[in-house]
């Protein structure tokens, strides 16, 4: 086993680090309390190629590898979660669907404008009843030849106001169950499409969450993703993936915590002295420390069975599971360390134990990655 990083990984992950520190770091504050999409920093994170980060250089991607991706997603989160959730959904969602299973047309005409961030795109399966229970699709997609007709309302849609293109899972065959949905493209502006209100959300408030009414949506069939029918096990392969990218953005806002807490007790004094050398603060810094690392280790496996080609199912879902559960204990430890002013704004702690909390939920929530794991444990 290898945990160094290549000079290629240190480099990607330094240039995270410093775009981080530079350009979202000055307004995270303000964006997090006026609920702003971060339009300007997104086109930069598109310039520096942080959009399309597995995709192919011919389809204007940076061609790297999932530990690059995850290394990024790792810095940017320590920041700012709600830029991250937005690299997040637009990689390993939308670009990684459809470069896997997209026709070359797709691939062409979509692919090359999300990889470089030109247009961003958003994963729709969420629905007011289908969440964790995902095959009960009430969206439909009707067949009519060339085109299908869409109708429905899907939930909580990140990337949901911003987004130019949507992958869509709707129910075509209600009889075949699972086997009868499908995953469609859908583009802004189509007729009949409305973008919901925003969502005013606990944590991740920079990221534009909404819901989306399809309302008789013609849909080209060209549009849909892979066979008839393919569009629940594309969901399903497409979320697997994004779990590692979760899991990431967990990580960071766990170390983004832990990073702040242990600058702050080594200042902060009390009773005559830094609070660092009181034994009630250093071991929960060496908790926070060593749960962090077992994370690390569980995202970098994730990371790396995806790049050799093995199943990252119980990878994934393992490490989402804990470095969801470790971003949350370690940011309500940053806040407790840093007492008053753990409460207040400034101190950005606060805010990553808000940003915390979803990565216990979206892309399948806590209990939907214990099934996961125990299914494979046990199958
Ligand atoms: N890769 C490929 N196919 C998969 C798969 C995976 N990781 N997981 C499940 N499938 C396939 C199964 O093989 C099955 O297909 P076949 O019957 O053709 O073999 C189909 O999907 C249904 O699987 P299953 O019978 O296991 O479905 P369940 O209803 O029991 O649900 C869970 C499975 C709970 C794992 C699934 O519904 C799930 O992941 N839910 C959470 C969804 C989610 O993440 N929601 C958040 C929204 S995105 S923010």
């Amino acid at each position: 086993m290898n945990f160094k990083l290549s000079e290629e990984q240190e480099l990607i992950k330094q240039a995270a680090r410093d775009f981080a520190k530079n350009e979202l770091l000055p307004g995270v504050i303000d964006r997090d309390e006026k609920q702003e999409f971060p339009k300007d920093e997104v086109k930069k994170m598109g310039e520096l190629g942080f959009l399309g980060m597995m995709v192919d250089p011919k389809y204007n991607g940076s061609g790297l590898d999932t530990l690059s991706y995850v290394l990024v997603m790792e810095e940017l989160s320590k920041v700012d979660a709600s830029s991250s959730v937005i690299v997040s959904v637009n990689n390993s969602l939308v670009c990684w669907g459809i470069e896997k299973f997209g026709t070359d047309e797709q691939k062409e005409k979509y692919l090359k404008k999300l990889a470089t961030g030109e247009i961003i795109g958003a994963f729709c399966l969420s629905e007011p009843e289908a969440g964790s229970d995902a095959t009960s699709q009430k969206t439909t997609a009707i067949d009519k030849g060339d085109h299908y007709v869409l109708n429905g309302t899907k939930n909580w849609i990140t990337n949901g106001g911003t987004a130019a293109v949507y992958l869509v899972i709707a129910q075509t065959d209600k009889d075949k169950k699972h086997r009868g949905i499908n995953a469609l493209i859908v583009e802004k502006g189509m007729d009949g499409f409305e973008v919901g209100p925003k969502e005013n959300k606990l944590g991740i408030r920079g990221s534009d969450t909404h819901s989306l009414i399809f309302n008789d949506v013609k849909v080209p069939k060209e549009n849909r993703i892979g066979e008839d029918g393919f569009g629940f096990k594309f969901a399903m392969k497409t979320l697997a993936g994004g779990r590692i990218g979760i899991a990431a953005q967990a990580l960071g806002i766990a170390a983004g915590a832990y990073e702040l807490a242990l600058k702050y007790s080594k200042e902060r004094k009390a009773f005559g002295t830094e609070i660092s050398n009181h034994q009630a603060i250093a071991f929960k810094l060496a908790d926070m420390h060593t749960q962090i690392q077992a994370a690390r280790l569980l995202v970098y496996q994730a990371a790396k069975d995806k790049d050799n080609g093995d199943n990252y199912d119980l990878s994934g879902a393992m490490a989402k599971l804990y470095a969801s559960q470790v971003a949350m204990e370690t940011t309500v430890e940053a806040v407790q360390i840093h007492g008053g002013n753990g409460f207040v704004k400034d101190y950005h702690v606060e805010r990553l134990m808000r940003d915390a909390k979803i990565t216990q939920i979206y892309e399948g929530t806590s209990e939907i990655q214990k099934i996961v794991i125990s299914r494979s444990i046990i199958g």
